[in-house]
């Protein structure tokens, strides 16, 4: 069987993320004869238990997910937007990418008031583009300067994170010009515009600033009702509040004619692959969906239990989810969902999950299952999902897919350009050259 093959290849160097990961523990299993018997929730099974067997019952049956995941995963979003939502153009550079592309930032503000909150939104495009472009959409770990060494790009004014890694990057938690380009490895810039498309990225401290502060700073406080001084236990946590954002820069790139709206790609990294199948589960407009090593309540089942596990997450990230997932710490079995029914959520847009050997943390082949237990419900909407013949999880660096795209590649957690090339030929199926 081919996934058994590919399970095999997984070696077993455990490399954790580059970004404030605690240290590995010493007790996560990855023996998948430990995990214990587990019954998925059946996405095609209503509620009160009738089947949804024709494409005209899943809206009602998808409704029903997706306030499960609300409720119990990632907490509720408040309102789509606060009626002061703004926008304002702040930069635009013809000739960056030596010619090859325009930079422009924008800066969003969420209500009338011209303070913070607010997102500073970079979009790199096309140059010689011929009408609206499709474009990715991605928040980004570290500001807009480190994603290319150009001093053209404002070094942004955010609360960063500043840890012994950090060094000469982060001064008393704000971006400093050391840092300019020094995540460039997982924008591949030039690649992005060559192929037709452009790039559209924020950086996610601007919607929430990434540590457990008791939703004091970012945009939580914007929807608190009077009195109100937290989320409550089925309100939003930092991953519904950077989908949100991502939400409201879709708001935005509505209003740009150089970009096509109706194209854009969603796409996150690790937390950020969570927020981009979350933000893509709930606002529909976005065209295409990327997750890539998302892992653990990202695309990766949360009842195998391998590597990163309920418990865990909620243990070292307690703001990401809702208050309500404390419930399933070691009590995964109790979940009303599962990760396959957050990938359906997408249905019948095209989805694409990605996974890196090296990311046991991410249970690389949970993640793979959770893509292939989503099918039935793209198959009801006549779609054909993995397509033919995908049954166990490809072999290493073999991407597979129709409407549901999957690959695992050589290497770690990261976001790498064999990954971006993918993307960029699953979006060129799917949306249509960028031309
Ligand atoms: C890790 C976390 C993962 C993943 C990763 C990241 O520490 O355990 O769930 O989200 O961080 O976002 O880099």
């Amino acid at each position: 069987m081919r996934g058994l093959a590919a399970a095999c290849l997984i070696s077993f160097t455990m490399t954790f993320p580059d970004e404030d990961s605690p240290a590995a523990p010493a007790d996560a299993n990855y023996d998948e004869a430990k995990i214990p018997k587990y019954t998925l929730p059946d996405p095609l099974i209503e509620e009160d238990g009738s089947p949804v067997t024709t494409p005209e019952d899943w809206p009602e049956r998808r409704a029903e997910i997706l306030a499960l995941f609300e409720e119990h995963v990632y907490g509720k979003t408040p309102e789509a937007k606060l009626p002061g939502l703004h926008f304002e153009a702040r930069k635009e550079v013809p000739g960056f990418l030596d010619g090859k592309a325009v930079l422009k930032e924008v800066r969003v503000y969420f209500t009338e008031k011209n303070e913070r909150p607010y997102m500073d939104l970079m979009l790199v495009l096309p140059a010689d583009a011929k009408g609206p472009v499709p474009a990715f959409l991605l928040l980004n770990f570290s500001g807009n300067h480190s994603i290319h060494p150009s001093p053209e790009i404002t070094l942004p004014d955010a609360w960063m994170r500043e840890t012994s890694k950090t060094g000469d990057l982060v001064k008393d938690h704000r971006a400093q010009e050391a840092a300019r380009g020094f995540k460039a490895s997982r924008f591949p810039l030039e690649t992005i515009v060559s192929r037709g498309y452009g790039l559209v990225t924020a950086y996610y401290g601007d919607i929430d600033p990434d540590f457990d502060d008791g939703f004091q700073n970012g945009v939580h406080p914007l929807f608190y009702a009077e009195d109100q001084k937290a989320p409550k236990p089925d309100e939003w946590g930092s991953i519904g509040a950077w989908a949100w954002g991502l939400s409201r820069a879709l708001d935005y790139l509505e209003t740009d004619a150089a970009v096509d709206a109706e194209k854009v790609a969603v796409l996150g990294h690790s937390r950020l692959g969570k927020t981009s199948l979350w933000a893509g589960a709930q606002d529909e407009r976005f065209a295409v969906v990327i997750s890539n090593d998302s892992g653990c309540g990202g695309a990766a089942l949360s009842r195998r239990r391998i590597g990163e596990t309920v418990g865990r997450i909620n243990e070292n990230f307690p703001h990401w989810f809702c208050d309500n997932f404390n419930q399933y710490s070691g009590n995964e079995d109790a979940l009303p969902v599962d990760q396959h029914e957050l990938i359906a959520l997408v249905a019948p847009r095209p989805v694409y999950v990605a996974s890196a050997v090296g990311d046991e943390w991410a249970d690389p082949k949970g993640e793979f299952l959770s893509a292939k237990l989503a099918e039935p419900v793209y198959k009801l909407l006549g779609k054909p999902g993995l397509g033919e013949g995908v049954e166990g999880q490809p072999p290493v660096d073999h991407p597979v897919g129709e409407t549901i795209g999957y690959h695992i590649r050589t290497g770690e957690h990261d976001l790498t350009l064999y990954d971006w090339e993918r993307y960029l030929d699953f979006a060129d199926r799917h949306l249509g050259k960028g031309e």
